[in-house]
């Protein structure tokens, strides 16, 4: 803020904001007097700057203030992307604010955080404010309903200093007798879903060229969602479930049933359960602007498995076919099939992956005759709650499967890093065998206070939630390096190691299941390098620090939580960076293969530290994908001849190695992970 006005009364860096007159809605002019007097012991005043010409918001403003709010639905998108545009073109920070402040009592609030969070994330002066943290603006999406009461209650009778902390159940959304609810900790984790709602946000499909263009964002749908599918299916494999079936027949009842039961503050309603067995129908629902058959899905479907099956499509006019190439071909596809604004067809290629989704958020309701609002299928920040939401992404990731089947296997010598061999590959604990992870559970303590909002209370009240959580570990990976120093790409990947029947698996179908690990850059020197990687490092995941974030936990000043803290929030949650595995000891393989980074060095790629501590799933802030390697390399295309087993796939530069992964049923306090300088950040 330029001008802020300081108000000096109180010391306690509280804060308010001085609004025009004209900016109070006719809802709380009345009240407008009342209002300031209410907040005006705050400590920092801040007067909104009042602008000449307000923003033209009468499209936001149509959409209701008590729906839900959906990036699959085309309606709500061009809502969010009109607010998006205007505070992106606001000149200054103070005109940012006072747009911000002014649109914000006039639109649905879902739509504001989201607008207003890809805002923020966007726009060149605001990289260093932090995003609303949804896991604290929203806790009602987060954890059950019934917590709330209590909650309030401890606010209102309890004083501060003797108030309980409340405890979130773990199984509260179903019972083991729905075998799905096996997996619930795992859809249902804090991290897990704020993982998503931030990748959405920092790659909206929808908005200004400049915004929705990144580098191979096309890709890294495909991918990011890929890795989503690899790692539900581990988990679902440790917890003795088959691998998610693919949602293929539309008109097939779906067996799966979610009952979510999260309170829905902006409708003041429940979010919408799904019983088992529903069956999908053609939705007409006026009120959503949308109208969608089943047969447009299947349409798009068949016109998108003709362009993949013969490896071209075509553009709008234009009866020249387009070849899909190795280089570019998955980032179109990824768009295709999204589809992102970036669709080279819409018109052709329809909207599959977001009509999916909007079709089964409105399974119990198709034609609004009961007046229910969208299910949690339509809203990032919760779908992957559900277990339909694996499933119909199984189907959109078989499409890209299925493409990428289509290119020709990787050569040995598109594999080979010459004279560089990976001799010992390996996994370290302070106190558990070598090649075992330990997995266990841990409590996080999550502020409600400023998502209730308790205007008048001081202090907070805190909901503890059971979260997985691993043991830190470090790589161990010995490098002999016959020629001169170079530099290589470390690739740290695992997989489960046996099928469903307790077969190992073999590489056509083991390749679907590797998890990326990590990834870095290691000078090698010649001769023998010891590289010594720590878990928490990871290039996929963000600090837990990250996940649930709260004054009270900020990393210290100076960490390299720190510089990220304001930032991102995209990125795989820290503490799901392994499945459970199993109490006997799950069995899976780890996998490190040593590129050339020769080959795989991008010019313009930028570690600024700022957005970077998962730019496997996440890219980077203002910068080109930092790997020029196929995302998924070399796990995302079929073997080349011969090769059966993993073990076969292998070249000098990698190597597999079995490891295991022991879960103890309790909850453990946490462990600090000593530091390392063995390996650097690229
Ligand atoms: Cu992330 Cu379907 O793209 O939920």
């Amino acid at each position: 803020p330029t001008e802020p006005v300081f108000n000096s009364k109180g010391g306690d860096g509280s804060f308010q904001f001085l609004i025009p007159d004209s900016y109070y809605t006719d809802k709380y002019k009345e009240a407008q007097q009342s209002i300031v007097t209410k907040f005006n012991s705050a400590s920092i005043t801040y007067k909104v700057k009042e602008m000449k010409t307000l923003p033209d918001i009468s499209l936001p403003a149509s959409m209701s203030r008590k729906q839900n709010f959906s990036v699959f639905n085309d309606y709500h998108r061009q809502c969010a992307t009109t607010i998006i545009n205007i505070l992106l073109d606001a000149k200054s920070i103070e005109d940012f604010v006072s747009v911000a402040i002014y649109i914000h009592d006039r639109v649905n609030t879902y739509l504001y955080i989201y607008s207003l969070s890809v805002a923020l994330l966007h726009r060149k002066d605001t990289t260093s404010v932090p995003i609303p943290s949804h896991l604290t603006l929203f806790p009602e999406l987060y954890m059950d309903k019934a917590i709330f009461s209590q909650a309030r209650e401890e606010e209102n009778i309890v004083p501060v200093g003797s108030r309980n902390v409340i405890d979130v159940p773990q199984d509260f959304s179903a019972s083991h007798l729905d075998l799905e609810h096996r997996v619930a900790y795992w859809r249902e984790d804090v991290g897990v879903n704020l993982c998503h709602w931030h990748w959405h946000l920092v790659y909206p499909l929808d908005g200004r060229r400049e915004v929705v263009n990144k580098d191979r964002r096309g890709e890294l749908f495909y991918y990011m969602h890929e890795q989503i599918i690899a790692r539900y299916n581990m988990e679902r494999l440790c917890n003795r479930l088959p691998r998610v079936r693919r949602l293929v027949d539309l008109r097939d009842p779906i067996i799966e049933g979610y009952f979510p039961k999260l309170d829905n503050t902006v409708a003041n309603r429940m979010w919408p359960s799904r019983h088992p067995n529903s069956v999908l129908k053609n939705i007409n629902r006026e009120s959503d602007r949308l109208k969608l058959d089943i047969q447009d899905l299947e349409r798009a479907r068949e016109r998108l498995l003709v362009a993949i099956d013969t490896g071209t499509y075509y553009l709008p006019n234009n009866n020249t076919p387009q070849q899909f190439t190795a280089e570019t071909g998955i980032d179109i596809l990824g768009n295709l099939i999204e589809a992102s604004i970036l669709s080279v067809n819409r018109a052709q290629y329809g909207n599959l992956h977001n009509d999916g989704h909007n079709i089964i958020s409105f399974i119990h309701d198709p034609d609004n005759r009961y007046q229910e609002l969208s299910a949690i299928m339509g809203d990032t920040s919760i779908n992957m709650r559900d277990p339909i939401f694996y499933r119909w992404h199984a189907y959109i990731n078989y499409l890209f499967e299925r493409y990428k089947d289509t290119l020709p296997p990787y050569e040995e010598k598109q594999l080979v890093f010459d004279n560089v061999q990976v001799t010992k590959i390996g996994i370290k604990t302070d106190r558990y065998p070598e090649n075992e992870v330990a997995t266990f559970w841990q409590n996080a303590e999550i502020d409600l206070s400023r998502g209730l909002d308790f205007a008048d209370s001081k202090g907070s009240v805190f909901a503890k939630v059971t979260h997985l959580q691993h043991a830190p570990f470090q790589y161990n990976i010995t490098v002999e390096n016959k020629g001169s120093a170079r530099m290589g790409t470390v690739r740290i990947f695992y997989a489960p190691k046996y099928d469903e029947r307790n077969r190992a698996f073999l590489f056509r179908d083991q390749k679907s299941l590797f998890i990326e690990l990590d990834r870095f850059t290691y000078n090698l020197r010649s001769g023998t390098n010891n590289i010594v990687r720590n878990s928490s490092d990871s290039s996929v995941t963000l600090p837990y620090e990250l996940t649930f974030r709260s004054l009270a936990n900020k990393p210290a000043a100076g960490s390299r939580n720190d510089e990220a803290f304001n930032f991102c929030g995209c990125g795989w949650p820290q503490h799901m960076l392994m499945a459970k595995g199993t109490s006997s000891g799950y069995e899976c393989q780890l996998f490190v293969m040593v590129s050339n980074n020769q080959n795989d060095q991008v010019q313009g790629a930028n570690f600024s530290k700022t957005c970077d501590d998962a730019s496997s799933y996440c890219g980077l802030r203002d910068s080109k994908y930092p790997d020029k390697q196929a995302m998924g390399f070399p796990f995302d295309r079929l073997p080349r001849a011969n090769v059966q087993t993993t073990q076969q796939f292998l070249t000098p530069n990698m190597k597999l190695q079995d490891m295991v992964i022991r879960f103890t049923d309790r909850v453990v306090a946490p462990i600090q992970q000593r530091p390392t300088a063995a390996t650097k950040r690229p």
